[in-house]
């Protein structure tokens, strides 16, 4: 009997191990793949009917990708194992093919689909054929399949029908990029989810499988190339030791249509090259990157290119030697042009020697080379003029370069949002900049027409993500940060897309379809970008925090050396007001835009108050469109920042019946961390501005606990991401 018993409680605890981490324990590492079974009923039995195998034509390794994707996304939410088959007389079957293996017999039914669908593009179709209902997913070629089959899944992710299917689509953009800022030490430049995922060390002969389920979660939202390495580079990556290594990663992501691109430092002839100078217009200099353009391409075939920064921030360049942008930028154009290869070249550029507005930089060094780079140069450009900040006006390069293909640098990483520690859903930034319209062929011109080339008729076009990804179990951090990743995807991908949409999508496929819980957590997600604004840098401000690492407020930082380091140069308040004046009375920034745009911002009663202290220097005591005065205003978004995010907080305690355990705690402890910041960025802040202003907190702002003093005490030697 007892033995009995013992075998019975054996048995118990292996059920409720079993059963409670399968329903409880989710790390997250399987980001928006998760494939749980379907719950609606009604939908699985739908699934059921319409799916029973999935037949393959083709052998490459992306067409067997694709089939055990397949395999593995709809075994999972249909909860029984969907088999592969080679009969094609079977009823529910699902087809996968590029167009030149499928079958002939079925060509008739999909050719005409194919009249200018691009080369990534793919179509999924629902059939007839012999009286059987059959979904074809065909593309033009094998990556195209692969595509088609996540957004095939994806449909089952969401919670949608699968009968009655005729979905094309294709990638906006040619080349949508991750750009690591990863060090050959594995730390990351403004990398807040750990260390690298580049494990050089071990490479090339061990494979992590990081590795692999990287190249696959970025081919599920369409992410088609990856720059490995830092822009601050290191020559070293580009020695044979470590070209076996990109080689060895080249290979991994091969199949998944992902290619490696490197960066690609400007002094390297002379570190690794042994010559005397790294002028572009010098012979030597000019092989010496036909060389290495050659042997990497030996190794790497479809290798992607290189990404330059280039005389910004002590990295070296071409204006080392009295040589311009353009003559560096078309040096290493022509080494990788014999190969397909392209030139990325960043126009994130500011000297301490220029004493204009640090906003105007960019444009001013840039625009006068329109149409000289060649024809395999993008120029990246940052999605506003200074840096990543939580809030910019669109930088207005975008549209001023009619002859000069422009890449659009989003950062996904969040070193100006709160690290990884806070829930901010970066689309809604992205999608602020992608819609907004720079005139420069009349009204409609939207910046996303810019980029995917269709305003000025270029057909090099792309977009670059810097990455959030480090070695974390959860990738990025916060599990919320995956949705960063996932939405730049997606807009890499189309960037008309709305972010409303995106989040819908990767709700569903993240944590759950309950509507409830759809609903509440995309207002949320929709609203985190606004909040953290508020509670850091409202109506404008920018470029106030913590010196070198960025973490936390720093409003009163006026000693550095270089003036546009300091925050006090950004807000500029002072016993009459605060923001920085760029209209033609101060830095005549707002000339740069389109005349459109430059009347709206050049005066402060037509400028978008969002945007309002980045143009205009007002008066502490100027009304805001509510009534309030400038400084209420500020310092009631401060406040309701920090309301927003004690709402998210919230909000996430009531959604925690549809969260897994782990995952609810992670994001709450993080939340918690958040409310804490968004207290000491509104406190600290206002403190400060409040010695200018002179000016008591309105009613409903809650009053500091602490001094000025202390906010200024504090130090954070070991913040991360310093890199
Ligand atoms: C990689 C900012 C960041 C730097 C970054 C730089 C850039 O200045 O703080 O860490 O360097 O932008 O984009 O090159």
């Amino acid at each position: 009997m007892a033995f009995i018993l013992q075998k019975a409680r054996l048995f118990l605890s292996f059920f409720i191990v079993v059963t409670f981490s399968q329903t409880y324990a989710n790390n997250g590492y399987d980001l928006w793949l998760q494939y749980k079974k379907t719950e609606n009923n009604n939908l699985l039995s739908h699934y059921k009917s319409t799916v029973k195998s999935i037949v393959v034509f083709g052998t490459s390794k992306t067409i067997e990708i694709s089939a055990r994707e397949l395999k593995k996304g709809l075994s999972g939410m249909l909860g029984q194992t969907i088999p592969k088959t080679s009969n094609i007389e079977s009823d529910n079957v699902i087809v996968i093919s590029s167009l030149s293996n499928l079958e002939k017999n079925f060509l008739p039914l999909i050719e005409n689909d194919f009249v200018n669908l691009p080369d990534e593009g793919f179509l999924i179709k629902s059939v007839k054929y012999r009286n059987k209902n059959l979904t074809l997913i065909i593309s033009k070629n094998d990556i195209g399949v692969l595509y088609g089959s996540f957004a095939f899944l994806r449909l089952l992710q969401t919670n949608q029908r699968i009968d009655n299917l005729n979905i094309k689509d294709a990638p906006r953009l040619k080349h949508r990029l991750l750009n690591h800022w990863d060090n050959p030490d594995r730390t990351v430049e403004r990398g807040y989810a750990g260390f690298s995922i580049w494990n050089w060390h071990k490479l090339p002969e061990y494979i992590d499988q990081r590795y692999i389920d990287y190249a696959r979660a970025n081919a599920s939202v369409g992410i088609n190339g990856t720059v490995l390495t830092n822009v601050n580079a290191n020559a070293l990556i580009l020695t044979p030791e470590y070209l076996e290594k990109v080689e060895a990663l080249a290979n991994v992501f091969r199949p998944y249509g992902i290619k490696v691109y490197l960066t690609a430092r400007f002094s390297a002839p002379i570190q690794i090259g042994k010559l005397e100078t790294a002028d572009p217009l010098d012979e030597k200099v000019q092989q010496w990157w036909k060389n290495k353009a050659k042997e990497i391409y030996e190794r790497i075939p479809d290798f992607g290119g290189f990404l330059v920064k280039a005389n910004s921030e002590g990295q070296p360049g071409p204006q080392n030697y009295r040589r311009n942008h353009v003559d560096g930028a078309n040096m290493l154009a022509d080494a990788v042009a014999p190969y397909g290869g392209i030139v990325m070249w960043r126009a994130f550029v500011y000297s301490e020697h220029d004493p204009t507005d640090r906003a105007k930089q960019a444009y001013s060094e840039f625009v006068p080379y329109d149409g000289q780079f060649r024809n395999n140069v993008m120029v990246q450009v940052k999605n506003g003029a200074i840096d990543f900040q939580p809030r910019e006006p669109f930088h207005p390069m975008f549209g001023a370069m009619p002859h000069t293909p422009l890449t659009m640098e989003f950062q996904i990483t969040q070193e100006y949002l709160g690290f990884s520690t806070h829930l901010v859903y970066l689309p809604k930034l992205y999608e602020e900049v992608l819609q907004a319209d720079t005139y420069a062929q009349g009204k409609g011109s939207t910046v996303a027409k810019v980029i995917d080339g269709s305003l000025h008729n270029n057909s090099l076009t792309g977009m670059a993500g810097v990455s959030n990804i480090g070695n974390d179990i959860n990738w990025t951090g916060h599990h919320f940060a995956q949705a960063n990743w996932y939405g730049y995807g997606r807009l890499a991908w189309n960037p008309y897309l709305s972010a409303e949409k995106i989040a819908e999508e990767w709700i569903r496929c993240t944590f759950s379809n309950s509507e409830e819980f759809v609903d509440t957590i995309k207002r949320m997600m929709i609203k985190s970008r606004e909040t953290v604004v508020n509670y850091m840098t409202p109506y404008g401000l920018h470029h106030i925090m913590g010196t070198g690492h960025h973490y936390g407020p720093a409003p009163w930082v006026s000693n550095l050396p270089r003036p546009e380091w300091n925050p006090v140069y950004y807000h500029k308040a002072d016993g009459y007001g605060i923001g920085f004046n760029r209209t033609k009375s101060g830095s005549n920034a707002t000339s740069q835009y389109f005349p459109e745009v430059e009347k709206m911002y050049d005066k402060a009663k037509t400028t978008p108050e969002k945007d309002l202290l980045w143009f205009h220097h007002l008066p502490w005591d100027y009304k805001l469109k509510n009534e309030l005065t400038l400084w209420e205003g500020i310092a009631m978004k401060y406040q309701q920042g920090v309301n927003e995010v004690y709402e998210m907080l919230t909000t996430w305690e009531k959604m925690k019946k549809y969260i897994d355990n782990e995952r609810y705690n992670d994001v709450k402890m993080s939340l918690e961390i958040q409310l804490k910041e968004a207290k000491w960025w509104r406190d600290a802040c206002l403190l400060y501005f409040q010695q200018f202003s002179e000016m008591p907190l309105p009613d409903g702002v809650h009053a500091p606990n602490k001094n000025l003093d202390y906010y200024q005490s504090l130090k954070f030697p070991y913040a991360p991401g310093r890199g």
